[in-house]
């Protein structure tokens, strides 16, 4: 009998094949026939197709391991059934139990979605939970989502997928969705795999051809919809605020205009009837050049909250992007500050908008830089609800070329102690607990994340930013793990067999991001980047456009002053201590000085080394890491496949080239403006 392969491409990243023969081995049982029991039954049959010692090794009638929703159990094994319930007892619809009773090694959940993620959970974790224990298991952040940036035309102004680094878009082609849906499905599964709950079809800028997904395409928006449901994972799409407009006809998008409210109600109205698996929109309005409620005059509030109500009979839910800022300001006004931007839009609205918003911030105030503050929107706002927003997809951390483990800079992010002095959140503030919805008793909250595949072989064009993806999926499941647990566990799902490797993997990749930022912009500055492909130095490439992103270095000094005191103002918006931590050049972390203030190059850092040393010092320290990681790397090269070897050496053969580029711009730049020399008599031109 012919059987189909594991996956549509050679790598299937974490999940192998082998990872299910334990359970294989235990003779599962998996009851019911709803849509995820389904896909539990077959991910067991194509493994066992896969990998599984051949018929006959299980006794049929035989079950020692039961797979059930607790309504299916009750049916056939009723003891079983009343004996685990009190487990069951205030889990979330996707939590899941684990027990063993009489003899049977039981995996039982209130609903489908729950029995899911214990599969999966199964499938990383191996038997051992099995204790003889009675273990819960449930995600913290409701919404555990990823955006893809993929466009419909590969005319696109930035390609197939916008800041895409790993080929083209697994989704369409040609200006069509892609008929052969295999490699989807296969993404459906290492979604789900890390428990991912969400997805966003389409690139949030919505140009005309994906404009007209929820029309001209909308049966395969729908067969794209299943297969994510068939993997417990809501579609989402992203609109274009001006449909009305561009698909409808209407003079206007004016969101308090009767017929543009009546256009959006019907619209979606003919979406969800014939795409019911949707699970609403996710929308980017009035940024970069993107259409919006502005335009007429009207709040952000009364644009979402328009859409609100035509999603509401459905059940469905507006994603509204809180990425709004002028990106044609003049960079001679020092007091204009894209930081500031989106808590000046947003805060003022807070308590405004709809129970079915929920506003989108990215994790810091500018744009997915290797070092940024927290936004000050994660525990500002109280009164509505609020997904973080982050960036698996490398577009500032070495665009999947570069070997760079986000999961500590996220790990950062969530663990920032946000203040709210609100005596509403009583069980914490940390962004960890604002994004679980506890802070402030938000019925949606929780993570989203731009993804970072494509069709290439290993999807993600360098195969160790796999761990990205797979990270950020566990640490929306759980934002108290630890990152470099993850790596390790990640690693060994990924390299199973080869312990070397595993351990020559997690020793490069722990410490890589902040190797990454050793040798690119410091401080917390961010940019100094390429304009436009934003790959590589350019120290003053965006200094001088209208985008707001500026160091302004001289021959004085370096940094934004942010400070309410003489800069922009921008502390101003976090809590104490925050706001007066930042303020203070004395108190503001290291780390963050030179997004804060701008300092003279011989400004003490707490470290005791001058800001300029600094700069030397750590550029020069970046390079050499880099060097060990190649070394490292070289150590367990031949122990894997030579394709994969192949691509993994290239990539850090580049990285190498590229962080030297960096250390040599970094470094002749400031030595040149500064006129100070290295104190270690070091080289620079
Ligand atoms: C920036 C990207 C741009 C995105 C934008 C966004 O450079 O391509 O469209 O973010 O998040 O980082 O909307």
């Amino acid at each position: 009998m012919a059987t189909t392969p594991w996956f549509s491409t050679s790598d299937s990243c974490w999940l192998r094949p082998q990872h299910v023969l334990p359970l294989l081995g235990h003779g599962p049982q998996v009851l019911g026939d709803g849509r995820l029991q389904t896909t539990i039954r077959e991910e067991l049959a194509a493994a066992a197709a896969e990998v599984a010692p051949g018929p006959g090794t299980t006794k049929p009638g035989e079950h020692a391991l039961l797979l059930a929703t607790h309504e299916d159990l009750a049916l056939t094994h009723p003891g079983m059934a009343a004996a685990v319930e009190p487990a069951l007892v205030g889990l979330g619809p996707e939590g899941y139990v684990t027990t063993t009773h009489a003899g049977t090694d039981l995996l039982t959940a209130a609903d489908a979605r729950g029995l899911l993620h214990g599969f999966y959970a199964l499938l990383r974790d191996g038997l051992a939970v099995f204790d003889g224990s009675t273990r819960r298991e449930e995600p913290t952040c409701p919404v555990r989502m990823v955006n893809q940036w993929d466009n419909l035309s590969a005319d696109a102004p930035m390609g197939s997928v916008e800041r895409g680094y790993s080929g083209d878009s697994i989704f369409y082609a040609d200006g069509a969705v892609v008929q052969d849906r295999r490699r989807v499905k296969d993404y459906a599964r290492l979604l789900a795999s890390v428990g991912i709950n969400a997805l966003s079809l389409n690139n949030v800028n919505v140009h005309g051809p994906e404009t007209r997904l929820m029309t001209d395409h909308v049966q395969d928006v729908a067969d794209l919809a299943r297969t994510f449901a068939d993997h417990g994972i809501a579609t989402y799409l992203s609109i274009n605020y001006a449909a009305p407009i561009e698909i409808g006809g209407l003079g206007t998008a004016d969101p308090l205009d009767p017929q543009v409210r009546q256009w959006w109600v019907q619209a979606s109205e003919a979406l969800f009837a014939q795409v019911p698996d949707l699970g609403g929109y996710l929308v980017k309005a009035d940024s970069e050049n993107r259409p919006g409620p502005f335009t007429y005059g009207r709040t952000h509030a009364d644009g979402a909250n328009m859409l609100a109500e035509a999603l509401r009979p459905h059940g469905g839910t507006v994603f509204w992007r809180c990425f709004v800022y002028d990106c044609r300001q003049d960079w001679r006004d020092r007091r204009t500050d894209r930081a500031r931007a989106a808590y000046d839009h947003f805060m003022p609205l807070d308590g405004e908008f709809a129970d079915n918003v929920v506003l989108q911030v990215k994790n810091g105030p500018m744009d997915f830089q290797v070092r940024e503050p927290v936004s000050p929107l994660l525990g500002g706002l109280e009164r509505t609800n609020v997904v973080m927003e982050l960036q698996i997809a490398q577009e500032y951390t070495g665009q999947q070329k570069h070997a760079c483990y986000l999961a500590p800079q996220w790990k950062q992010v969530l663990d920032f102690d946000t203040r709210s002095a609100d005596p509403r959140a009583p069980s914490g503030a940390a962004v960890r607990d604002v994004v679980a919805g506890r802070t402030f008793a938000r019925p949606v909250a929780g993570v989203a994340a731009v993804s970072n595949i494509g069709d290439d072989v290993y999807w993600t064009g360098h195969p160790w930013a796999q761990a990205n993806l797979y990270a950020y999926g566990r640490l929306a499941w759980d934002p108290a793990s630890d990152p470099d647990d993850l790596l390790h566990r990640w690693s060994r799902l990924t390299y199973p067999d080869l312990p070397d490797v595993q351990r020559a993997v997690v020793d490069i990749l722990a410490g890589s991001w902040l190797t990454y930022e050793r040798y690119t912009s410091p401080l917390g500055v961010g940019w100094m980047v390429e304009p436009g492909h934003h790959y590589g130095p350019s120290i003053e490439g965006y200094e001088y456009s209208a985008w707001g992103t500026y160091h302004f270095a001289d021959r004085d000094g370096v940094g934004v002053d942010r400070t309410v005191a003489t800069g922009t103002g921008y502390t101003g918006q976090y809590r104490e201590p925050w706001a007066s931590v930042y303020e203070s050049v004395d108190r503001c972390p290291d780390e963050l000085l030179l997004f804060f203030h701008h300092v003279p190059y011989g400004h003490e850092l707490a470290s005791g080394r001058t800001v300029i040393q600094h700069i030397y010092d750590t550029h020069f320290q970046g390079v050499e890491e880099v060097q060990a990681m190649v070394a490292r790397w070289e150590q367990v090269a031949d122990q894997v496949d030579g394709a994969l070897a192949e691509r993994v050496s290239g990539r850090l053969a580049e990285q190498l080239r590229s962080a030297r580029e960096w250390r040599d711009q970094v470094n002749t730049y400031f030595r040149r403006a500064s006129g100070v020399d290295d104190a270690r008599g070091r080289t620079i031109y």
